[in-house]
């Protein structure tokens, strides 16, 4: 494998096992590979059917993380914890052509493959990396209040002028489902048809991003709001938060286009709370 590719593959699963949300076998990724990260020391293994022919991401080679394996682990145990599959050229089949030795791709191998053909044509094929994660105060954030999409993307935002900045795509607030099943793909795919990140109740987060540190900056920058929130709770309460007004003055001052349909700009209410 590309060393390059693999050292950084290695400190992206460091440093979400550090931040603590990647405990025993929580999370997993996948990287849809450039030809140059492909490996340069293929063994193909038997194809297996795809349950949903993906046609969007025929040929492409991805990098997965195996299914029960600990981030933590990864850099230790890279051809066990982790692997290359490749998809046959019409998208209905993938074999392994590196590692996954004794182990099977992860259980969200599926939300992961119909994500990436959604961000793929979402993104123009820019973004390659799916991240899943479970940070705490995002996922705090579920057990204390009612939330969607508009609500905890304008919450976030307006705790910190970076968030808009960083991830001015939003975080999609998806309704809880069981991981690892069809509807919760379904659900996360529709809403990366319009949103880079999504949060799904009581569990997690599932980012899109052009490269493994960008997938995990917005990831980082969410919960960051999320922590700010959290340590204004606890001075006391919230009770100013930057405005809408300067929320999108922030985004145009660094030419971003924030998600639609967040900021009210029409002079109601000025905070988000
Ligand atoms: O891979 O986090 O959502 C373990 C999980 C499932
Ligand atoms: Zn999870």
């Amino acid at each position: 494998m590309n060393e390059e590719f693999m050292q950084n593959l290695f400190r992206i699963a460091e440093e979400l096992s550090r931040a603590g949300w990647a405990e025993a076998n929580a999370g997993n990724i996948s990287v849809r590979l450039r030809p140059e990260e492909y490996p340069t020391d293929p063994a193909a293994g038997p194809w297996q059917p795809l349950a949903i022919a993906i046609p969007a991401l025929a040929g492409e080679q991805f990098l997965v993380t195996a299914k029960g394996c600990q981030i933590r682990n990864v850099p230790h145990f890279p051809r066990r914890d982790c692997g290359v599959l490749e998809l046959n050229g019409d998208g209905t089949a993938y074999r392994v052509v590196w590692g996954l030795e004794g182990t099977v791709p992860t259980s969200e191998f599926f939300a992961h493959l119909l994500s990436h053909a959604v961000r793929k044509e979402q993104s123009g094929g820019a973004e390659r990396v799916i991240l899943h994660t479970h940070p705490v105060t995002l996922v705090a954030l579920c057990h204390v209040m009612e939330l969607d999409s508009v609500k905890l993307t304008r919450l976030l935002w307006s705790m910190h002028p970076e968030g808009v900045a960083l991830f001015p795509g939003g975080i999609a607030y998806l309704p809880f489902a069981l991981s690892g099943s069809r509807e919760i793909s379904a659900m996360t795919c529709e809403a990366f048809q319009k949103f880079p990140m999504v949060l799904w109740e009581y569990h997690g987060v599932f980012a899109s991003g052009r490269d493994l540190d960008h997938a995990f900056g917005m990831i980082q920058a969410a919960e960051k709001c999320a922590n700010i929130y959290k340590a204004a709770c606890e001075l006391g309460g919230v009770t100013r938060t930057l405005r809408d007004e300067e929320i999108a003055a922030m985004a145009s001052f660094l030419h971003l286009t924030p998600a639609p349909g967040i900021l009210n700009l029409s002079g109601g209410a000025n905070h988000a709370l």
